[in-house]
């Protein structure tokens, strides 16, 4: 299957080491208000493209609205992060599909996607395959994906489930901790997934600062997901990024 043109963009920067923050956009808590702050954050970082969705309150009519407003003011491709079928809007350039791997319901392995395969066939968007792990606490998604927890102490364990995602061919790995969750994925997670995989490992949930996300950057991440902190804390976040000398 050929790449597209989206997820080129994000192996230039994964191949060069360049970090990549991606912000995520919930539709349901979207506010006109924040964009001037996702576009400042998105000039500083430099980040290639914004994530768009959430765990509840989604539906394709939201995404539609929600996605043609940034678009408006926002000159970067639209990429879905989807929580479900209802997730799927053609005025997206590119969707993660993504399958929940540690999921104990087979609907969020094969079933959904099966569902959404010919909807974004007809949209013709650029799909990005995934292989998601919701891990620790897991937050809301963690929940809804009935994910099977996996503590973060079995950390060789959450590895072979990224090789396995590798080897079937997913070409990157999502390591999620769920969205506002107070634990953010630890380094020595990423560490352990790092020395055992070549595809690209993103990371996201809780990372409340830069700090935080570079730190895991240098463990072995290549993509950081900033979704709840660009909603609250803001001011702050930008301070810290402007200050970051690597950006
Ligand atoms: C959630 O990984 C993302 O799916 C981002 O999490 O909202 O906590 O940044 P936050």
């Amino acid at each position: 299957m050929k790449i597209g043109r989206i997820e080129q963009l994000l192996n230039e920067r994964v191949e060069k080491r360049y970090p990549t923050y991606l912000p995520l956009i919930d539709p349901q808590k979207f506010d006109m208000n924040k964009l001037t702050f996702i576009k400042k954050f998105i000039d500083i970082t430099n980040s290639p493209l914004i994530l768009i969705g959430g765990s509840t309150g989604i539906s394709e009519s939201l995404m539609d609205k929600t996605i043609k407003i940034i678009k408006n003011e926002i000159k970067i491709p639209i990429v879905i992060f989807p929580s479900g079928v209802y997730s799927i809007s053609q005025e997206a350039d590119a969707i993660f599909f993504i399958s929940l791997l540690n999921s104990e319901n087979p609907y969020y392995i094969i079933e959904a996607q099966m569902l959404a395969s010919p909807i974004i066939k007809k949209y013709n968007i650029e799909t990005i395959p995934v292989g998601y792990l919701i891990l620790g606490e897991g937050g809301v998604a963690g929940h809804i994906g009935w994910a099977k927890k996996i503590p973060y102490k079995y950390a060789e364990l959450i590895s072979y489930y990224a090789l396995a995602a590798e080897l079937l061919g997913m070409r990157f790995v999502y390591l999620e901790a769920g969205s506002g969750t107070e634990e953010p994925i630890p380094e020595k997670v990423i560490k352990k997934v790092r020395e055992i995989v070549s595809i690209p490992i993103i990371a996201g949930g809780g990372i409340k600062d830069i700090e935080n996300a570079n730190r895991l950057l240098k463990a072995g991440a290549d993509i950081i997901v900033m979704g709840n902190v660009l909603e609250n804390s803001y001011e702050k976040l930008l301070k810290e990024i402007a200050h970051e000398d690597k950006l």
